[in-house]
């Protein structure tokens, strides 16, 4: 092909390349050179049975590419799900920082949140026992903000130092690669019950924190203090919290178990169809700022990560709400290549020197380097920002912007032919300041040491205990029975049991009473030689806002209901739950024996949505059983159904029955009279019968099954 005798300019060439990206060829395939392709079915070979020649450089673009599909997984994290959505805070918060996104209650921040478990790989379970990441990128004007945090408010450890070690403790074990996505094993509790640092945040994943319902259905902490700085240069400091709208909801550890094999996409999938039918996920931001003068007038140290602040002291004030309303195009291009890291800030928020963030701030941009593949991650599309960037930082694997000039470097006189300076002293001083750091004063001298504020182990652990209502921590109990079960090494297990003296005795003895260890030894857990004992703290008063229990709110939306169908069903019965349902924002499913429409009483035919084999009852939040015509076989010996209500009900759900049907709670061996069963003689589904059954599911789960 001839050259084109008048060069295109340059702007022409962008133009031509731009038009093209947007406008893909669908109607056809080509290299990723552009060329098109003639066949997309056959190698080029040496006659058609012959030997595929090494020239067929269409045959090797393929499959090169496709032989680097992958990138290495995230360290931690790995296994993750995200949405778009948008923020808006409620009012100015100018009083108390100069964020630009938290000042103006006119604009609507867009946002992408990736949620995601710990210790698991890419393809592991979601409802494992694990901290759930719950990472928010703001795209500002004035800069990309991440706020990356759990939905834990403590960590494990105090300081970063330590980081590598919790994790290579919790991963599968290195000579095995086993277990997948767990912590109940041998590594894990012995360098646990090696740190007693690490107490409060192991009875709130014990707790049923751990195993959450949804990722709708779950809390968000920033963990660490963070700083508030306003337009004057005043700080205070500043815990986050995400409220979720829908109240915060577990699921039972066996149902847990039961979904990993039955839908090991439960969260993600929860996740995407609530935004895709509209139901769009929300949380408030809270913050508890405490005022710099205040800084030492609690009984723990608010730079130390194992602590939180209870609410009762510090009380959480919303400022703003959260909302998902877009499922990503692309789940590698945007949720698994989106980089987050904490130190991404804008001007108005800033660190503290909680050693855990210090150490933070290091590690998320070092990991996306092997994780991304270099330097200009933060030109992937997802992880672009929307505001203005100019620096003169050039080159690097992957580079897309294309820089202009011969000047890459500043101070220079060079780029627009006058001086060009950014040094503090060239700020346009009524235009947009730059962030600074706030200028705290520290406390010399230099040292590998651990502030003695920060060794009390056990005081808000007990805090946490007493907190729980009697159902969780018999969910906590057993969940430490499990785990330290499956333990091989016992003096381990012993030294766990011991541990948990410190935290509460009755919990001890409890925890212990399954497992044939010996009587809990406070001072045996603790024994040698370095430990120290943090101040006695006393007791804390309860605090409601620790129970999930207590903090539950009501309200059925998106709640899953399964309608359990058969020859003869009252189709009048079915359409009256499902309309109530649906005005109360829940979703039901019809479940059948086959896929095949049930036959109704009055002869009219019933579509079924999913099957007994492959709609078990652990996908549902509540069963309802309708009623049969007399006569009708119904689903009584049908075992997978005697299974579903039995399930249900162990795992404390609400089981509604009408008519006849009420038949199959007694033949799934269940007492009618447990809380959450509820049984109507009558075949009409009534006003009072609909109204309990919707009550009921609001309650989540009756504990006292
Ligand atoms: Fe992370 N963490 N972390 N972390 N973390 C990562 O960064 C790290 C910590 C959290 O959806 C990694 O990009 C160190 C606390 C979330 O992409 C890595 C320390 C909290 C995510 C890393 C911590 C978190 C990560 C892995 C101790 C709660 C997922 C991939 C000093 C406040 C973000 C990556 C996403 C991811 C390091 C402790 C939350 C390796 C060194 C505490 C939600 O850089």
């Amino acid at each position: 092909m001839s050259k084109p005798s008048v060069p295109v300019p340059r702007e022409g060439v962008k133009q031509q390349a731009m038009a093209q990206a947007l406008t893909p060829p669908l109607d056809r395939l080509t290299t990723n050179q552009g060329l098109l392709l003639s066949d997309n079915h056959n190698s080029l070979k040496a006659g058609a049975r012959g030997p595929t020649l090494l020239e067929d450089f269409i045959l090797r673009e393929k499959i090169t590419h496709f032989d680097h599909e992958r990138i290495p997984e995230r360290a931690v994290h790995a296994r993750g799900a995200g949405a778009h959505g948008f923020f808006e805070v409620y009012q100015s918060e100018a009083a108390i920082t100069r964020a630009g996104f938290l000042c103006d209650p006119t604009v609507q921040t867009p946002v992408f949140v990736r949620f995601s478990t710990v210790a698991g790989s890419r393809g592991s379970a979601d409802t494992v026992r694990d901290a759930r990441g719950f990472a928010v990128k703001f795209y500002t004007p004035e800069g990309n903000c991440d706020l990356v945090g759990n939905n834990i408010p403590v960590f494990f450890i105090q300081d970063a130092i330590k980081f590598p070690d919790l994790i290579h403790a919790v991963k599968p074990e290195p000579d095995s690669e086993m277990p997948q996505a767990a912590s109940a094993h041998d590594t894990f509790w012995d360098f646990v019950t090696l740190m007693p640092e690490t107490t409060h945040m192991l009875m709130w994943v014990m707790s049923d924190r751990g195993i959450p319902r949804s990722l709708r259905m779950m809390e968000g902490f920033g963990v660490h203090t963070f700083r508030f700085v306003n337009a004057h240069g005043a700080s205070s400091f500043v815990k986050f919290h995400w409220k979720p709208r829908l109240g915060v909801h577990a699921l039972t550890w066996d149902e847990a178990q039961a979904l990993a094999g039955q839908d090991a996409d439960f969260h993600r999938r929860d996740l995407w169809e609530a935004i895709a039918s509209g139901q769009f996920p929300e949380w408030e931001l809270g913050v508890q700022v405490v005022p710099e003068a205040d800084e030492h007038r609690f009984a723990f140290d608010l730079l130390d990560p194992t602590k939180l602040i209870p609410e009762e002291l510090v009380p959480v004030r919303r400022i703003g709400r959260l909302v998902l309303n877009r499922n990503p195009d692309n789940f590698f291009a945007e949720t698994e290549q989106v980089a987050f890291h904490p130190g991404h800030l804008v001007p108005g928020i800033d660190f503290s020197n909680d050693p855990l963030l210090q150490g933070r701030l290091f590690s998320y941009t070092d990991t996306q380097l092997s994780r991304l593949g270099g330097a200009n991650f933060h030109e992937l599309p997802i992880n672009k920002g929307v505001c203005p960037m100019h620096n003169f930082q050039r080159d690097g694997m992957h580079r897309q912007y294309i820089g202009t000039g011969r000047v890459a470097y500043e101070p220079n006189t060079l780029a627009n032919g006058e001086e060009f300076r950014v040094d503090g002293r060239s700020f346009d001083p009524v235009g947009p300041t730059g962030f600074t750091s706030h200028p705290e004063a520290l406390e010399p001298p230099k040292q590998r040491a651990r502030s003695a504020s920060f060794d009390d182990h056990y005081a808000q652990a007990r805090l946490f205990w007493v907190s729980q209502s009697a159902p969780e921590q018999a969910h906590l109990v057993a969940a430490f029975q499990f785990e330290l079960s499956k333990l091989q090494t016992p003096a381990i297990r012993q030294r766990m049991v011991d541990t948990l003296a410190h935290v509460d005795a009755d919990l001890a003895q409890r925890v212990g009473a399954a497992l044939g260890t010996q009587p809990p030894d406070k001072a045996a857990a603790t024994a040698w030689p370095g430990y120290r004992e943090g101040p006695a703290s006393a007791d804390l008063a309860p605090s409601p806002s620790l129970s999930m229990v207590v903090a539950q709110s009501a309200g059925i939306a998106t709640r899953k209901v399964a309608i359990l169908v058969a020859d003869g069903v009252s189709g009048a019965a079915v359409r009256a739950v499902q309309e109530a349902l649906a005005a109360a924002g829940a979703m039901s499913t019809r479940v059948g024996p086959t896929l095949c429409p049930v036959r109704c009483a009055d002869g009219e035919p019933l579509a079924v949505d999913a099957t007994l084999d492959n709609a078990p009852s652990v996908l549902f939040d509540a069963l309802y059983l309708p009623p049969m015509v007399a006569g009708a076989e119904g689903l009584a010996g049908d075992a997978r159904a005697l299974r579903a209500v039995e399930q249900a009900c162990r795992h404390g759900k609400t089981v509604a029955a009408s008519g006849n049907s009420a038949n199959l709670i007694a033949a799934a061996g269940v007492d009618p009279a447990l809380p959450g069963v509820l049984v109507d003689a009558s075949d009409d589904v009534g006003a009072a019968f609909l109204a309990a059954v919707l009550t009921a599911i609001g309650q989540h789960r009756h504990w006292g099954a």
